[in-house]
C-alpha cells in the first residue's frame, strides 16, 4: 500500500504513534509518504520506503493568521496524485481530518480513502470547544475510517458528539526491544551519584499532566527518603515546576531535562514513574516506562487503567492525591521485591499486550479493510 501520514511532528504521543506506525509499516513492505511542516522528531534515519513532504506556508501580510489546514491539504492532494497514494492516515482529528477531507473532495471518488486516529486532546479539549465542533464532528463522519486509542477515547468520541458511525479502538504500542529493562549502570550513577531512588516522569508539560502534582509527590518521598526527580520534556508549565521545586528546597534533587531523544535509556534507569495527569486517553509514556520494566504511579483518569493494572503492574490513585501517590511510591521503594514483582507485572503486560509486533497488524489488517469496502 501506499499511504499518506499526517501527524504532529514535534514532541508528543499522537506523533510518536504516527512515526512509529509509520516506520513499522515500512518494514513490512508498505510506501509511507509523511506529509507535515516539519520532520517527524522519531524520524531520523533512512529508510527506502519512507518520503517527507514538507508543507510549506505562504507569507503575505494579509494572510495573518495561519493557513496550515489548507496548505496541508493542497499538499496532500499534490502527493495523492503524484504516488498514487491509497490511504491518508491522519493523527489527531484538528486539522488534519478536515484537511483529508478536502484533499479527497480535490481528488475525487477515486482518489486515497481517509483514516482517521484520534487521540485524545483533539476530542476532550479542542473537538470539544464549541466553535470547532461541528467542524470537528463532521471530519470524522467524512473519514472512511475511524480509530481510538483506547476504549475509553472511543466512549468519550460517541459521547461528546452522538456518532454512531462505526469505530474501532487500536491501542497504542511500544517497540519492547527498544525501550527495555537493561541495566545502564553508568547513566544510573551519573543522574543519581550517592544511590538515590529515582522516580521519572515524561510529558509535554501541559496543563493536563499535572506536573506540579508530580514536583508535590516527589517532595513527600524526598523527605522520606534519598532520592532523585527526573523531569523529561518541556512545555508550558515548566516554569510553575521550576518555581514549586526551588520552594520546596528541592533544585539539588530535581532534573530538569527538557526534550530527549533517548527517552528509552533514561526511562530505563528509573525505580518508579509518574503521570499525576488530570486527564489521559492512553498514557503512553506509562506504556514506554513499564516496556523499560518501570512500575507507574499514576491518575485513574481515562485509558489509563487499560494500560496500567492498579497493584500489579503500579498503583492507580484520583486526580490530585498527591499524599496517596507518594504512599504509593514509598510502598514500592521500601520493599524493594515488591517492587521488583511489579517492574516484571510492568514489562509482562508491555510484551504482551502492546508490543509493535501485536499492534501494527490490526493497523494493516484495518487499512485493507477500509480500501476493500
Ligand atoms: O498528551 C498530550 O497532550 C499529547 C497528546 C498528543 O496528541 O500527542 O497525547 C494524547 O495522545 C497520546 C498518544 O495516543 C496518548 O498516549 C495520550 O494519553 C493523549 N493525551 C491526552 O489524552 C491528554
Amino acid at each position: 500500500m501506499k499511504i499518506g501520514v499526517t501527524c504532529y511532528p514535534t514532541y508528543g504521543g499522537s506523533g510518536v504513534v504516527a512515526t512509529e506506525l509509520g516506520k513499522a509499516m515500512a518494514q513490512r513492505g508498505h510506501q509511507i509518504h509523511f506529509i507535515s511542516y516539519a520532520l517527524p522528531f522519531r524520524l531520523q534515519h533512512y529508510d527506502e520506503r519512507i518520503f517527507f513532504h514538507e508543507v510549506e506556508m505562504v507569507s503575505y501580510p494579509l494572510l495573518e493568521h495561519s493557513t496550515y489546514a489548507i496548505a496541508l491539504a493542497a499538499k496532500m492532494s499534490e502527493v495523492g496524485t503524484q504516488v498514487g497514494l491509497d490511504l491518508f492516515h491522519v493523527h489527531y482529528a484538528i486539522p488534519h481530518a478536515v484537511s483529508a477531507f478536502l484533499a479527497r473532495s480535490i481528488l475525487g471518488p477515486h482518489g486515497p480513502r481517509i483514516v482517521t486516529t484520534l487521540h485524545g486532546t483533539d476530542i476532550t479539549l479542542v473537538g470539544n470547544d464549541r466553535s470547532l465542533f461541528p467542524m470537528t464532528r463532521f471530519a470524522l463522519e467524512q473519514s472512511d475510517g475511524v480509530t481510538c486509542v483506547s476504549h475509553y477515547l472511543l466512549d468519550k468520541t460517541r459521547q461528546v458528539f452522538a456518532l454512531d458511525r462505526p469505530m474501532t479502538v487500536i491501542p497504542n504500542f511500544v517497540d519492547t526491544r527498544r525501550f527495555s529493562p537493561t541495566p545502564r549502570a553508568t547513566l544510573r550513577e551519573h543522574l543519581a551519584p550517592r544511590g538515590e531512588r529515582i522516580l521519572v516522569h515524561l510529558s509535554n508539560f501541559r496543563p493536563v499532566k499535572r506536573v506540579p502534582d508530580a514536583v508535590r509527590v516527589f517532595a513527600t518521598v524526598r523527605a522520606a527518603l534519598p532520592a532523585r526527580l527526573l523531569l523529561i520534556g518541556d512545555g508550558q508549565d515548566r516554569p510553575e515546576a521550576m518555581h514549586l521545586a526551588a520552594t520546596l528546597d528541592l533544585t539539588r534533587d530535581v532534573i530538569f531535562l527538557g526534550k530527549q531523544d533517548d527517552v528509552e535509556s533514561l526511562l530505563a534507569v528509573a525505580d518508579v514513574l509518574l503521570l499525576p495527569s488530570a486527564d489521559e486517553a492512553f498514557g503512553l509514556a506509562a506504556l514506554e516506562g513499564m516496556s523499560c520494566g518501570v512500575p507507574v504511579v499514576a491518575t485513574a483518569v481515562g485509558g489509563v487503567p487499560e494500560v496500567v493494572q492498579d497493584g500489579k503492574s503500579g498503583f492507580t490513585l484520583p486526580v490530585g492525591d498527591v499524599e496517596g501517590m507518594a504512599r504509593a511510591v514509598l510502598t514500592l521503594l521500601t520493599d524493594e521485591p515488591r517492587r521488583a514483582e511489579f517492574a516484571a507485572a510492568a514489562r509482562r503486560r508491555a510484551l504482551e499486550h502492546f508490543d509493535t509486533s501485536h499492534i501494527v497488524p490490526r493497523y494493516e489488517a484495518y487499512y485493507r479493510e477500509v480500501l476493500g469496502r
